[in-house]
């Protein structure tokens, strides 16, 4: 428990000094170009996403869009993101799970913590202002006729040098649908960097024409919920090192992951991912809801889970 209740005194500091910090990085010096500040993007629900912004999600599988949400906005989150932490908040069986191995133990001892549906578990939560500027950037990103699909946090805590998000593509997760169509934002909590396990992409994965082989790291679904691919001599994958407040956005098909957290600071993460209207609700006829409790059966039924050969 105790460690839990250092990681809001552990917050990041401004966006904006991360970016003094880092300006010898590819992602941080496209910060520099000129363009509107986050200040002048957020507006009320709406973030501006812009051309180029667009083209680069089209090309690389996904963006980085900074401070998607303000210092006092973030605030907010913390808070409750603290007391899904420290256990305040009740989430039921596998939705509470560490992501780097089988399920069981607490969370105490969780390298890569993983908390599904947090805004089954705290309704407060459903109708967010991030919930909705991430509608506004879906959009703009991906086009119309989306909903929510599911949310998520993913926390490490310091010095969880093996708390590594195994490479995948989300579509490998999921059942297939005619619309697959997925803006997946990953809000930053804490500055996220190398050192505390940013997130990392192959940008360009997702055109490819088929989805890489994925396997289960342990076992089956009823004892873990991870799969992995492994990646190629010539895939060439680039960290997003990105700011508190910041985002990125991915596709479902681009391939990704993230490493482990060598630093004395949380990595902690919020996302959520809006598809097809039609996607969602042929995923809930058939009782898949992203929680990692639903029906064997169902969890099982994804191409990756089905014997090889
Ligand atoms: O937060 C991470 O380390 C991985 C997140 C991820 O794979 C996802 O959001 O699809």
């Amino acid at each position: 428990m105790e460690r839990y209740l250092h990681s809001t005194a552990l917050k990041a500091t401004a966006a904006e000094t991360l970016i003094h910090d880092k300006d010898n990085t590819d992602e941080f010096r496209s910060c520099e170009a000129e363009e509107p500040s986050p200040v002048e993007r957020r507006i009320g629900d709406r973030y501006v996403v812009s051309e180029e912004e667009i083209a680069r999600f089209k090309e690389d599988g996904y963006v980085h869009l900074r401070g998607v949400l303000s210092a006092e906005e973030l605030a907010e989150i913390d808070e409750v993101y603290e007391r899904f932490l420290s256990g305040e908040i009740e989430v039921e069986g596998k939705d509470l799970c560490d992501m780097t191995g089988e399920y069981g133990g607490s969370i105490q001892d969780f390298q890569l913590i993983n908390v599904m549906l947090p805004r089954r578990y705290h309704p407060a939560w459903q109708g967010n202002l991030y919930e909705r500027r991430a509608a506004s950037i879906s959009e703009q990103l991906i086009g119309g006729g989306l909903k929510l699909d599911y949310d998520q946090l993913l926390a490490k805590p310091p010095g969880e040098a093996e708390a590594i998000f195994a490479w995948h593509q989300d579509m490998a997760y999921w059942i297939d649908t005619p619309d697959t169509r997925t803006a997946s934002l990953w809000l930053a909590l804490d500055d996220s960097s190398v050192e505390n396990g940013c997130m990392r992409f192959v940008p360009g994965t997702q055109l490819e024409p088929e989805l890489r082989p994925h396997s289960p790291l342990k076992g089956d679904r009823g004892e873990s919920h991870t799969l992995f691919t492994e990646l190629r001599s010539d895939d060439e994958p680039r960290h997003a090192e990105i700011a508190r407040g910041d985002c990125t956005v991915h596709s479902e098909r681009v391939l990704h992951g993230s490493g482990g957290n060598t630093s004395q600071r949380w990595r902690r993460a919020y996302i959520v991912a809006y598809r097809a209207m039609e996607t969602v609700e042929e995923e809930r006829r058939q009782g898949f809801t992203h929680s990692h409790n639903d029906a064997h059966d169902v969890l099982g039924s994804v191409e990756s889970m089905k014997p090889k050969g």
